[in-house]
């Protein structure tokens, strides 16, 4: 840990040679092990928090400005505390990596007395659904909290969070991420109702089980991606099933048993969405039973159902993810593999047991490459804490 903090205190003072103290904190990133596209339709999701970060570190300036760099981008970006809220400036951040922190210093309405530096340094890669938006976003509201001493309750920075993303950056996302990146636990994945956004805890037994993720290096973005259609058809079944006289208020209050009715009342495409909500809630439900009882097969098959549900009927999956899929289902050890995240590219998530993650790993390599003529990024990630800060 030492020599992380030492290097991204050391960047800080790179940009900021005049910086003196300086908070420095630790933001995850996510994985979903199961419950994708369910969050928005009142699921139930089953993240956790993973031990790849932002850091971020914070120190005061006398300039009156928000100043924000990164050591993976080269564009900085600076706000004067008194242009904060003004629309030219939201305007002009729109389309900015710093979006989020900026949507953060925004919506976390704390009266700034003086101007902040912020760096951030991260070792989570940008693009592959492992939710660095919403890391970055809780990790600057948490870090803001913090130093001003707020005592806010994780649900309500979540939903801080989760408003950035809609008002900020045009994503109408659930509200897991965010939920997941700030409550995580190390060894343990989050069991989240989010309709009613209580949650429990499920843990995972790492000398077991792993959860690996394979790069299928198209980059996925939730903006440009069919991720606002896919709300926006869900919402249309939703109303339809309530004109025909469903009392519910999400999609996820039906019950499988009600399908066969929907199938008469729905049009195909929100027939199909809504078969995969219904279905997935279910599949999350079982998939925590059956890997408390070490039932890691069975387990492992909810996993390739769900992503046989998201590429047939939520079409967020692509032939190369599909592929992926089925490539790790042939290899020795290997429980369960799906589209992890929003779609349309990033990351599937394997489960495997851990006398066989080295050979996964290198058999996945090979069948990767050998079609696409390149390696894939392959990240083993091991279940941490949520949000902190660290220095
Ligand atoms: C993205 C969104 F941000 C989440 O809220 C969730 O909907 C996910 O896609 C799909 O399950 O990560």
């Amino acid at each position: 840990m030492s020599s992380i903090i030492d290097t991204v205190i050391a960047h800080h003072r790179e940009y900021f040679p005049r910086s003196a103290d300086c908070a420095l904190f630790a933001s995850p990133g996510r994985i979903n092990i199961i419950g994708e596209h369910i969050d928005y339709n009142g699921g139930n999701v089953l993240p956790a928090a993973i031990d790849k970060h932002i850091y971020i570190c914070i120190s005061r300036n006398n300039d009156g400005i928000i100043r924000f760099v990164s050591a993976n981008h080269k564009e900085t970006g600076e706000v004067a505390i008194n242009n904060l809220h003004s629309p030219q400036t939201k305007a002009h951040a729109a389309h900015a990596w710093w979006v989020y922190p900026y949507g953060a210093c925004v919506l976390s309405n704390i009266e700034f007395d003086c101007g902040l530096d912020f760096s951030f340094y991260s070792t989570l890669p940008v693009g592959a659904g492992m939710s660095s938006s919403a890391s970055i976003t809780v990790g600057t509201l948490y870090a803001l909290y913090s130093l001003n001493n707020i005592i806010i309750k994780s649900k309500d920075l979540a939903l801080q969070a989760q408003k950035v993303e809609w008002d900020f950056a045009g994503v109408k996302c659930g509200i897991m991420d965010q939920m997941a990146i700030i409550n995580g636990k190390k060894d343990n994945a989050i069991m989240l109702n989010t309709k009613t956004m209580e949650f429990s805890y499920v843990p995972v037994d790492t000398s077991a089980v792993r959860f690996i993720l394979v790069n299928s290096g198209v980059k996925h973005s939730l903006r440009e991606s069919g991720y606002n259609d896919r709300r926006r058809e869900c919402d249309r079944a939703l109303l339809l099933l309530k004109e025909a006289g469903f009392a519910i208020n999400e999609l996820c209050d039906c019950s499988v048993d009600d399908l066969i009715q929907i199938q008469n009342i729905l049009p195909q495409t929100e027939y199909k969405r809504t078969y995969h909500v219904i279905t997935e809630n279910n599949r999350v439900l079982q998939f925590a039973r059956e890997i408390q009882q070490y039932n890691l097969t069975k387990a492992g098959e909810l996993l390739y159902k769900s992503h046989q549900s998201l590429s047939v009927y939520y079409e967020v999956s692509i032939p190369l993810i599909d592929e992926m899929v089925e490539w790790a289902s042939d290899i020795d050890g290997v429980y369960g593999s799906r589209l992890m995240g929003g779609g349309f590219g990033g990351c599937t998530i394997n489960m495997v047991a851990l006398y066989a993650v080295e050979h996964f790993t290198r058999t996945i390599a090979q069948k990767f490459k050998k079609k696409e003529n390149r390696t894939p990024e392959i990240y083993e990630c091991s279940i941490e804490d949520g949000t902190r800060r660290i220095e």
